[in-house]
């Protein structure tokens, strides 16, 4: 099945200042060197890499009222806003490589203020371990990669959730979570009272991945822009040991390649974050191979003969 898209332009964030590990900075090269740029064009899609937007270096201090370097996270997301709506306004695909999750603000809220501007439908797919929908008040590190989703959904600070100048960015209905297995116990709280619909590890297990993904992508249609933003913790450890934050009993290989294919037949991928990847944790690598190869998937490649 041959589909058109849009040419892509690659955005690097090398940051992880929103995380409670370090590492996650080294993302954006792991994942080129794993190929990424090859892996695109081999499925003939015009790829250019625009190289990495620049930030304030981890200064590695102390959460502060409740938020662990929160003025450096407003400086990254500010420069990936700024250099993921000139792509989007350019006709392009943003492919956004962290860097921590927080980076999920700015590349959001960037493809919000496109469908806001042309009308059209926004839906998030939020492949996770974790539901990131924490506030200040009650997150347990300060890390603010636990609170893009709320940030997103207009709960956090202003100099987050009004970044892209529109606050809310989203409303929880737009998101979709899948994967999810670690939820703190006040974020559980928030995520059940704002409605978020998460199709957590065991609803997985009960129901399988394909009806998981029918109902995730369920309603979608040609004024729909589907933004996938893959934390790699989503991925099971054992098969992506490369991030800050494992949880065991996460999505195997099968599984997450149906994910990706299933997103790909829907056509209506329009933007992607892959995140969270952290080479001084992997092992040679393979953390960012899968994930280089998982997004093959999302652009159309199938494990069998139906490209
Ligand atoms: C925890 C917190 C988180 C990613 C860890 C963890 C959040 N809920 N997100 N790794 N990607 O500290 O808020
Ligand atoms: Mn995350
Ligand atoms: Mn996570
Ligand atoms: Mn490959």
């Amino acid at each position: 099945m041959p589909r058109n898209h849009p040419p892509v332009s690659i955005i690097g964030v090398p940051t992880d200042v929103g995380a409670g590990h370090q590492g996650a900075r080294m993302g954006p090269e792991a994942l080129r060197i794993a190929g990424l740029v090859g892996a695109l064009q081999a499925r003939g899609v015009e790829v250019t890499d625009r190289g990495n937007v620049d930030g304030p270096r981890n200064p590695w201090l102390p959460p502060v009222a409740g938020y662990r370097h929160l003025e450096e996270v407003v400086a990254w997301n500010r420069a990936l806003l700024e250099a993921s709506t000139a792509e989007l306004r350019a006709g392009r695909m943003p492919v956004v490589l962290g860097g921590d999750h927080s980076l999920a603000m700015g590349s959001i809220m960037a493809v919000a203020n496109h469908c806001r501007e042309r009308g059209r439908k926004l839906r998030v797919l939020w492949l996770d371990a974790h539901s990131d929908f924490n506030t200040s008040q009650v997150t347990p590190s300060g890390n603010i990669h636990g609170m893009p989703v709320a940030c997103l959904c207009g709960i956090g600070p202003a100099a987050l959730t009004g970044l892209g100048g529109h606050a809310p960015a989203i409303v929880p209905q737009q998101v979709k979570q899948i994967g999810i297995r670690s939820v703190d116990q006040e974020e559980k709280r928030l995520v059940k009272e704002h409605g978020l619909d998460i199709y957590d590890m065991r609803y997985i297990d009960e129901v399988g991945m394909k009806r998981v993904m029918e109902q995730a992508l369920a309603g979608l249609d040609e004024d729909t822009h589907l933004h996938v933003s893959f934390d790699v913790d989503f991925l099971d450890p054992g098969i992506a040991p490369g991030t800050g934050t494992t949880v065991p009993g996460g999505v195997n290989y099968r599984e997450a390649q149906l994910v990706m294919e299933m997103i790909a037949d829907s056509g209506r991928m329009g933007s992607l974050d892959v995140v969270e990847v952290s080479p001084a944790l992997d092992d040679r690598n393979i953390t960012a191979e899968l994930a280089v190869d998982l997004v093959e998937s999302l652009f159309g490649k199938s494990t069998l003969m139906r490209d």
